[in-house]
């Protein structure tokens, strides 16, 4: 086989949030000259997983693709009834069987990239097969920093009741209030799949991580000069990974878009994953409207797309649309997000901050109103603080944890788009990004290192 051209397998797991950062690396490696297989779970929970899954393969007919049966689970656990973490547990207890559907691979394999959720089992895979495995963090560093150090947090009960924060040795402190409320259940299958493929992350060859060197520069140099959390293995980042092709949306918003002016609209999304309640639908509505800026708000009323059938006006209703007609635009339906960033008329981006989301703005140099909502969101908006790309307020809790009342959203989202400062510290931040990935930045020649690795 031709070694100079790497064949390396990515293992996403479920949801948007994982299956985006895998789809924009495997288009990454093939214009890096590499083979590629995609692994991919044989049902999807999302309905947008599958239709990104299809149009991306469509789209690169070159990569080969392999349909992973996850066997069903007992539903024995009570914890949730989240489906991505019944996923995440159903694909994290199952992925050693991958072995035979990637054994017989032609070329043979050179690595596999694989999503943390299914490292443990990836990792007796890649050992069977004589080749690395790199896990790819879809996080933050400070994040998958808690991640690394559950299974010293969990083994004593004291460390994450005991204070306000969580000491992690070398590290700034975490609060406690930012520790995703399921961490401190060790039953809840999030917990579980976390805790076993974090004490996998030692024995991966790296992380692959999609944020960059001067976004996260304390903890990143913290963990890879062996200051914190010693055992892992380098971190390396790749990001913001680039923007590649996804599926096009109907584009409706765009003839409006287009007519609005420079940096004008406040851009409000809050992940795949996020249902909020239909009061706090109301409260951000009454909020938006009278913060009097020009607005692009995509709702979401459910967890999962499929289940969302609820109708724009009976949850906003037909007065709020028709005050606000020339001045707004609410959609119920999955939408571009990566392409509407990018448009000039967005000023402003409130959101869950995802990590995806956190870096789609950092690339843009879009201020950010971060209104974290579950997971590793709060971690992270600490991070996107830090950087200078948002701001936020620590007090508004986890989703559904209070009533965020309109006064309080009208003063943040008009803090959003008037704050001048902010602004040009973003754009700074979105320089930097870009200089990260361009030709000569940390981000491009961690990457090209890594794959110059893996050719013998
Ligand atoms: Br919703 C939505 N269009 O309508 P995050 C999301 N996205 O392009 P999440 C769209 O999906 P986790 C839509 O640009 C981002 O790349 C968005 O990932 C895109 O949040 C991705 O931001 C969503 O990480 O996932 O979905 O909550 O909880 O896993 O972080």
């Amino acid at each position: 086989s031709d070694t100079s051209q790497p064949h390396i397998a990515l293992f996403p797991s479920a949801g948007m949030g994982h299956l985006v950062p895998f789809l924009r690396l495997a288009s990454m490696l093939l214009s890096h000259n590499c083979r590629v297989t995609l692994i991919t779970t044989k049902c999807t929970v999302s309905v947008a997983e599958s239709t990104h899954i299809s149009f991306f393969l469509s789209t690169h007919p070159e990569i080969k693709h392999i349909e992973f049966q996850v066997p069903p689970m007992q539903p024995s656990n009570t914890a949730t009834d989240d489906p991505f973490f019944i996923q995440f547990e159903a694909t994290s207890r199952s992925a050693h069987l991958i072995h035979p559907s990637i054994a017989s691979s032609s070329p043979p394999l050179s690595a596999i990239f694989s999503d943390l959720v299914v490292a443990s089992g990836v990792n007796k895979v890649a050992v069977g097969l004589g080749i690395p495995n790199y896990v790819v963090s879809t996080t933050s560093v400070n994040f998958l920093s808690l991640m690394a150090y559950l299974p010293i947090l969990t083994s004593d009960a004291a460390k994450l009741t005991g204070s306000t924060e969580i000491e992690i040795p070398g590290l700034t402190p975490l609060p406690i209030s930012s520790i995703p409320p399921p961490f401190f259940n060790p039953d809840h299958p999030f917990t579980g799949s976390i805790l076993s493929n974090a004490r996998a992350l030692p024995y991966c060859k790296g992380i692959l991580m999609n944020t960059f060197d001067c976004f996260e520069p304390e903890t990143l140099s913290a963990i890879n000069n062996k200051r914190a959390l010693s055992n892992l293995p380098p971190i390396l980042p790749i990001g913001p990974l680039e923007i590649c092709e996804l599926k096009k949306d109907e584009g409706r918003y765009l003839p409006w878009l287009n007519n609005q002016p420079a940096e004008s609209v406040v851009f409000v999304i809050f992940g795949s994953r996020t249902a909020m309640s239909k009061d706090q639908i109301k409260e951000l509505r009454d909020g938006l409207e009278k913060s009097e800026y020009r607005f692009l708000w995509v709702l979401k009323t459910k967890k999962v797309d499929k289940d969302d059938k609820e109708d724009l006006e009976d949850l906003i209703g037909c007065s709020f649309l028709q005050r606000t007609k020339n001045r707004g635009m609410v959609l119920k339906e999955w939408v571009n997000q990566q392409d509407i960033l990018a448009h000039p008329a967005i000023g402003g981006f409130v959101n869950h901050c995802g990590w995806n989301s956190v870096m789609e703005a950092a690339q843009r140099g879009i201020p950010v109103l971060a209104w974290p909502q579950h997971g590793d969101q709060r971690a992270n908006a600490e991070v996107l603080e830090k950087a200078g790309l948002g701001i936020w307020d620590r007090t508004w809790g986890w989703c559904g944890q209070r009533l965020v009342k309109q006064d309080e959203i009208q003063k943040k989202i008009s803090e959003l788009m008037t704050d001048e400062k902010l602004k040009s510290r973003a754009k700074k931040v979105g320089e930097e990004a870009r200089k990260a990935t361009g030709n000569g930045g940390s981000s491009k020649k961690t990457i090209t290192e890594t794959i110059e690795s893996l050719k013998q």
